[in-house]
């Protein structure tokens, strides 16, 4: 029977969470990058090198870099993006050469994953990060001042933005500034007010057709390098997947992926299946997009969501919220035994609970929340691999 490959994501010796506290988690693997070298750099031989023995010096394993971020002149295709390329593919060489299988990596314009509160109290008072639709447009509309935001907007969703902005203290737009243009933990860039409009404004003549065009030059340039050397490419889903701030996203549904394929079939152009990102739209239909997408599907984040019929969503418990988890696992455990193989996952954005409640911590990166996720979907997967057959 192939059950999954258990993995933890570690941002570097810097996270709080560290090697020998991830090994009492269960998990095997370990997901990340060299986030210290500067956006569209070579990775060398000798930094992967290095954080590769300090991983295995632990007793784990290097399995999934997440991520090799893409420089925003690539998304353009403006500037010295074709350097850029031609770092990216080496990047990918060298990791190949050391042995790294799978490399993570998004394609959302200027911003990454997204989120309005970072702390939210669920009822059992442990914190959770929640995207809240009001906060968002208030940001967009009163403290950005976007240019023709508001055309992007209904009547109602700008009222209740327009109510929501009147009730929060500078403190709490502060706030919310910060949690949407800082950056989150793993998205690389941060921002000023003034740098983020500068950010947006240089895709004022790329709309969604034009950045795919842009992603899938891209992939047909490091493709074959991917193919040659051994590594799996994995784009992320776009976090929340639609549109924001005017910016196009071509990652949101089964539909966008499958025109990647299609437009570059290589055997290294693949997905990570994010439950949390793509479950957030009730269009997508997570466990069949694992049945039909199953080849392509080189890595996997387990999280769940709830939204609500305002377009707010926050991560819940990881067998709870929207997503289908029993469905997910199980038609996951289904394509292992397919594939003959087992699949790395890793559990996502765990709430901020319990001891963590009084530390730093990366935010959705907590350990005791994300050790909560793992041991619920091992069991899940444990529960499940005894009701099916290995030949299944
Ligand atoms: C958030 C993460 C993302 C992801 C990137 C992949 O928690 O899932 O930041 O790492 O989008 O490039």
């Amino acid at each position: 029977m192939y059950l999954s490959e258990k993995t933890w994501r570690w941002y570097g010796p810097n996270d709080p969470v560290s090697l020998s506290d991830i090994r009492q988690t269960g998990a095997t693997g370990i997901v990340t990058a060299l986030h210290h070298i500067p956006n569209g750099e070579i990775w060398t031989i000798a930094e992967i090198m290095q954080r590769k023995q300090i991983i295995e010096a632990a007793g784990l394993t290097w399995s999934v870099v997440e991520s090799v971020p893409i420089h925003e002149h690539i998304k353009t295709q403006t500037g010295d993006f074709m350097r850029y390329i031609e770092n990216y593919r080496q990047s990918i060489r060298n990791l190949g050469a050391c042995g790294i299988p799978i490399v993570t990596y998004n394609f959302m314009p200027v911003l990454d994953w997204t989120r309005t509160d970072l702390a939210y109290t669920m009822p059992d008072g442990s914190k959770a990060l929640r995207f809240e639709k009001a906060a968002f447009v208030a940001f967009d509309l009163f403290i950005l001042k976007r240019p023709g935001a508001e055309k992007e907007y209904s009547e109602s969703e700008i009222e209740r933005a327009s109510v929501r902005f009147a009730t929060m203290t500078e403190a709490e737009k502060q706030q919310l500034t910060r949690n949407i243009i800082a950056g989150l933990p793993g998205s690389e860039e941060s921002f000023t007010i003034a740098q983020f409009q500068q950010a947006l404004d240089r895709y004022q003549k790329v709309d969604a057709e034009t950045l795919r065009k842009h992603l899938i030059f891209f992939l047909k340039a490091v493709c074959p390098v991917a193919d040659e050397c051994n590594v799996r490419l994995a784009i992320h889903a776009d976090d929340p997947p639609y549109p924001i701030f005017g910016l196009p996203r071509i990652l949101s549904t089964e539909h966008d992926f499958v025109r990647l394929v299609q437009a570059v079939p290589n055997d290294s152009n693949g997905l990570c299946f994010c439950t949390g990102s793509f479950g957030v739209r009730a269009d997508n239909d997570l466990p069949g997009m694992v049945t039909r997408l199953g080849d392509r599907i080189y890595f996997v984040h387990l999280r769940s969501t709830k939204r609500d019929a305002e377009g707010n969503f926050h991560e819940a418990n990881h067998l709870e919220g929207d997503v289908d988890m029993y469905n997910v696992m199980r038609q996951l455990l289904l394509l292992q035994q397919r594939r003959r193989c087992s699949i790395p996952i890793r559990p996502d954005h765990g709430h901020q609970m319990i001891d963590d409640l009084a530390k730093k911590t990366n935010p959705g990166y907590s350990c005791i929340g994300r050790l909560r996720g793992l041991a619920e979907l091992r069991g899940l997967e444990m529960g499940i691999s005894g009701s099916i057959s290995p030949l299944s």
